[in-house]
C-alpha cells in the first residue's frame, strides 16, 4: 500500500517539481533505492511518540567517551547501544532494566513491503533504532556492522526536517554522494550497497509543520 492516494487534488506549484506521493523507486546505486514520499508520516511519528514514552531518547556515548549530537531510542526484540563497551544489540533498554517496545506492526510491515519492493523479499526486522536529531545535528561516516548477516538490507524513514544523506563507498575514503531526504522518504541499502560508508550532515535549521525543529530517522534491521 503507498500513501495518501486521495489527496492528490491539492496539488500546488511545488509538487510540479517535488516527489508526488508514493512516486516511483528511484535506484540511486545498485542496491540502494529510494522510495520518495513512501509512508504516511503522521502515522509513522504517532508510533514514535508511543515509542519513546517507553524509551524515552538519551544521547548515548561512543566507545571513546563522547556524547553523540543524535538522540537514540529502540523498539523490537532487539536494540543498538552504545557506550564505552562498545557498540551492540541487546535486549533490553540499559537505561530502565526493561526490553525495548516492541516494534508495531504496521511499521514492520512497512519496511518488509519498501525492502520487496526494492528488490530484497522476506525481510523480517527484529531491531529498529530510532535517531532524533536537531538543527546541527550530524552522524559521522559509518557502516552499519553490528548485524550477524549482511545479506539483510537495512530499511530506513524520514521524518521530520530534511537531510543530506552522504553515500559513500566501502571503502572510508571512496567518492561519495548527496541525496536529499525529505519527511516520508524511504530508502533501502541491500546487496552491494549494504556496506557502503554513509553518514548524515549537519541538520539546516528549521521548523517542520507537524515535528518542529527535529528529524526523525527509523531504520529497521535484522541483527540476528
Ligand atoms: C539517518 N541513517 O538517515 C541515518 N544506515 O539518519 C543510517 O545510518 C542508515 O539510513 C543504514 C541504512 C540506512 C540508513
Ligand atoms: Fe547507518
Amino acid at each position: 500500500m503507498t500513501r495518501r492516494e486521495g489527496s492528490r487534488a491539492a496539488s500546488s506549484q511545488a509538487e510540479l517539481f517535488d516527489d508526488h506521493p508514493g512516486s516511483k523507486p528511484r535506484a540511486i546505486a545498485p542496491g540502494a533505492i529510494l522510495l520518495p514520499r513512501h509512508v504516511d508520516g503522521a502515522e509513522v511519528w504517532a508510533e514514535v511518540c508511543t515509542i519513546a514514552a517507553t524509551a524515552p531518547f538519551r544521547h548515548m556515548k561512543t566507545p571513546g567517551g563522547k556524547r553523540m549530537s543524535v538522540a537514540m531510542t529502540n523498539c523490537g526484540a532487539l536494540g543498538w547501544v552504545s557506550d564505552r563497551r562498545g557498540y551492540r544489540y541487546q535486549p533490553g533498554d540499559p537505561e530502565s532494566g526493561q526490553p525495548w517496545p516492541a516494534m508495531p506492526p504496521t511499521l514492520a510491515a512497512i519496511a518488509r513491503d519498501a525492502a520487496a519492493l526494492a528488490g530484497f523479499p522476506g525481510f523480517a526486522p527484529d531491531a529498529c533504532l530510532v535517531n532524533r536529531y536537531e538543527p546541527g545535528s550530524q552522524l559521522a561516516l559509518h557502516q552499519d556492522r553490528d548485524e550477524r548477516d549482511f545479506g539483510h538490507p537495512i530499511v530506513s524513514i524520514s521524518l521530520g526536517l530534511p537531510a543530506t544523506f552522504v553515500l559513500g563507498s566501502t571503502s572510508r575514503t571512496g567518492p561519495t554522494a548527496s541525496i536529499p531526504l525529505a519527511h516520508e522518504d524511504v530508502l533501502v541499502l541491500g546487496g552491494e550497497s549494504r556496506m557502503r560508508h554513509h553518514g548524515v550532515r549537519p541538520i539546516a535549521e528549521g521548523t517542520h509543520a507537524l515535528l518542529g525543529r527535529c528529524r526523525i530517522n527509523l531504520t529497521f534491521r535484522r541483527a540476528t
